[in-house]
């Protein structure tokens, strides 16, 4: 495409807001459960607009906002029926314009979310592409014949752990859809296709978008031989044909230049599971031209084998969890870029996954382990190489759902996941204790606005149960509790915004023999941070490094979280002498505690 004499300028307005996109913080917004403003128990983009003063207050430069537009709602929008609309029940494009002008005006940017792997089954396009073999549409999404059996064209299965092909009678012929039969993917070989995609991107260039986050994309490229997958493949059987494919680098190349490449200033955010570390630097590096960042979901994923996607138990160990930083730190922090989330609306919330039983979530003691292991989330998120993603309530420290019952389930994958279960013969407890440690309805729970009736999130019925410890973890009372989880949140954000060190330093992972506890130095030109944070509810002990003590000694303590009832040792200093010798220096956390220090880099 010939873009380059046709850059439009609106990037003046974008470039005047906020720094480098790098530097700042993002936070996702899941438009069901935010806030809903007219009492139909759906989040609504009246609800964004009364929370906007919320944002601002917290310190975030950007807001990725789930999809808005119009849906039939069979993965809450992520299959998009008419990309040029505004889904009813979220409201209207005059309200979509409002919201972003009003978000402008308080320097935060919009992000909205692209779904261009796949539309709806009910989009215009896919009823034209279905109605016939001849018709112009036939080749925006993707058919085959039938296997000489009759069955589907290969053996891959979608992401709903059923084939990724649906026979369609009016034709005889397949389509593929990697995740519900609902959602079937776009041809991204079909020039006509592309060109029709670039036309409504740009269109939400023109009203002033900020960046898009590019759900799925790296999924576009299909391997032109649509071969079948080893019968054991992990799940979803045939994934290596289609992530990362073979013309994925041309595709984004094009889109880039045809869209976001004439509008300077706007972010791109790739979700690209599965991907190897070379793959993402292709993705990011700036000269490619490809995207700016890709979302970092290792983290979020860590410990949940793919091979059975309801496992119970994630299998995960500190180990892993430092080993992954520092290969995203070594491989791609200075090649390319990344952000990085704990929580997002596909996978149970960090902290009851990671710290579940162990924080005590739900016990009596509960509420205090959980905001510290709420918080010691958060210094780790904000204190990492990577621009932080903070998902909707995790700076509240909302816990995962409490459901207990099929009833409180909304994600069909989830429900379908339960009927087929049921009916291979697993016991019903079995089935709840894993949607439990795994469904993704366990953070899309409404947002705790308050402790009174449905979390004030709304007047009238949640379309999905309220969490029951909204009582005791809402922004309200958190707002004014200067030890509370969301003031943690605040207070970090504001550190990025001051210091270079946080979006710019260079990362040592130091190496101690408790792998619970973690202490990293992250080192830019004009200043030296060193974290701690202990990741389990007991207190812990090891050897560190006589010169690391020092320096914990002389430095400033710039944050510091932990049970309310402990805080740090009297000395103000996590850290005994034992005896004279100079190898003797012990580090001391109390559960889940962290701490930032500052030091000087002339130190
Ligand atoms: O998810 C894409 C994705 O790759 C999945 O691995 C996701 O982790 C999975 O759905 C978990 O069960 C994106 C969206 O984030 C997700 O909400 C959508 O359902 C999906 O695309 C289809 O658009």
């Amino acid at each position: 495409m010939e873009a380059k004499d046709n850059v439009i300028d609106t990037a003046e307005t974008k470039q005047s807001i906020g720094r480098d996109w790098k530097e700042g913080v993002l936070y996702q917004l899941y438009p069901p459960s935010f806030k809903d403003s007219n009492g139909d128990g759906w989040g609504d983009i009246g609800g964004m607009l009364e929370k906007v003063d919320y944002l601002a207050e917290l310190g975030v430069s950007a807001v990725w906002i789930g999809p808005v537009c119009d849906s039939p709602m069979e993965d809450n929008g992520y299959d998009i029926r008419d990309y040029y609309k505004i889904h009813d029940a979220y409201g209207t494009m005059e309200q979509f314009e409002e919201l972003l002008v009003k978000l402008h005006k308080r320097d935060i940017r919009l992000v909205m979310d692209l779904v261009i792997n796949h539309t709806s089954d009910e989009h215009a396009w896919f009823e034209a592409s279905r109605s016939s073999k001849d018709n112009p549409y036939r080749d925006y999404y993707i058919w085959k014949p039938p296997a000489a059996d009759g069955g589907p064209p290969n053996n891959w299965r979608s992401f709903s752990e059923e084939s990724a092909w649906e026979l369609d009678e009016r034709t005889g012929e397949y389509y593929l859809h990697i995740f519900d039969k609902k959602q079937p993917d776009l041809n991204w070989d079909s020039e006509a296709m592309r060109q029709d995609l670039y036309e409504m991107i740009r269109f939400w260039l023109e009203k002033g978008v900020d960046g898009f986050r590019l759900d799925a994309i790296n999924m576009i490229s299909k391997h032109p031989d649509f071969p079948d997958a080893p019968q054991d493949a992990r799940h979803p059987r045939g994934q290596q044909f289609y992530k990362n494919g073979p013309r994925i680098h041309e595709m984004l190349r094009e889109l880039h230049e045809a869209t976001f490449g004439r509008y300077p200033g706007t972010l791109t955010l790739g979700e690209a599971p599965t991907v190897t570390m070379d793959e993402v630097v292709r993705y990011t590096a700036p000269e490619r031209k490809e995207m700016d960042m890709v979302l970092q979901m290792e983290l979020v994923r860590m410990g949940k084998d793919f091979g059975d996607p309801w496992k119970t138990d994630p299998d995960w160990s500190p180990a892993m969890l430092k080993e992954s930083v520092v290969r995203w730190y070594e491989e791609v922090f200075n090649r390319g870029a990344y952000a990085l989330y704990l929580s997002t609306h596909d996978h149970p919330r960090m902290v009851g996954t990671l710290f579940g039983d162990r924080a005590g979530v739900g016990g009596t003691e509960g509420k205090s382990c959980n905001d510290a292991a709420a918080k010691a989330i958060g210094t780790f998120l904000h204190t990492l190489p990577g621009t932080p993603l903070v998902y909707q309530g995790e700076e509240l420290g909302m816990p995962n759902a409490n459901y207990r019952s099929l009833q409180d389930y909304r994600d069909k994958g989830t429900v379908s996941a339960y009927q087929r279960r049921l009916a291979e013969g697993e016991s019903e407890r079995d089935i709840l204790a894993s949607l439990h440690a795994r469904s993704r309805d366990g953070a899309r729970s409404p947002m705790h606005w308050t402790g009174g009736p449905e979390a004030g999130f709304t007047d009238g019925t949640p379309w999905i149960r309220i969490n029951s410890q909204a009582k005791e973890t809402n922004a309200e009372d958190e707002q004014n509790d200067f030890s509370s989880v969301l003031n943690h949140y605040r207070q970090l954000i504001r550190l990025r915004q001051q210091s270079p060190v946080p979006a710019r330093g260079d990362l040592n992972m130091l190496e101690l023999e408790d792998e619970w506890l973690f202490a990293y130095v992250r080192a830019a030109a004009e200043e030296r941070w060193i974290v701690l944070i202990n990741f389990s509810n007991q207190s812990r002990s090891c050897r560190i490094d006589e010169k690391w003590a020092c320096l914990i000694e002389q430095g400033e303590l710039l944050l510091a979280s932990g049970l309310a009832t402990s805080g740090f040792p009297k000395s103000g200093i996590p850290l005994q002498r034992r005896g004279d010798r100079k190898d003797d220096c012990m580090l001391d956390l109390l559960p889940y505690q962290s701490a930032i220090y500052r030091i000087s880099a002339a130190d």
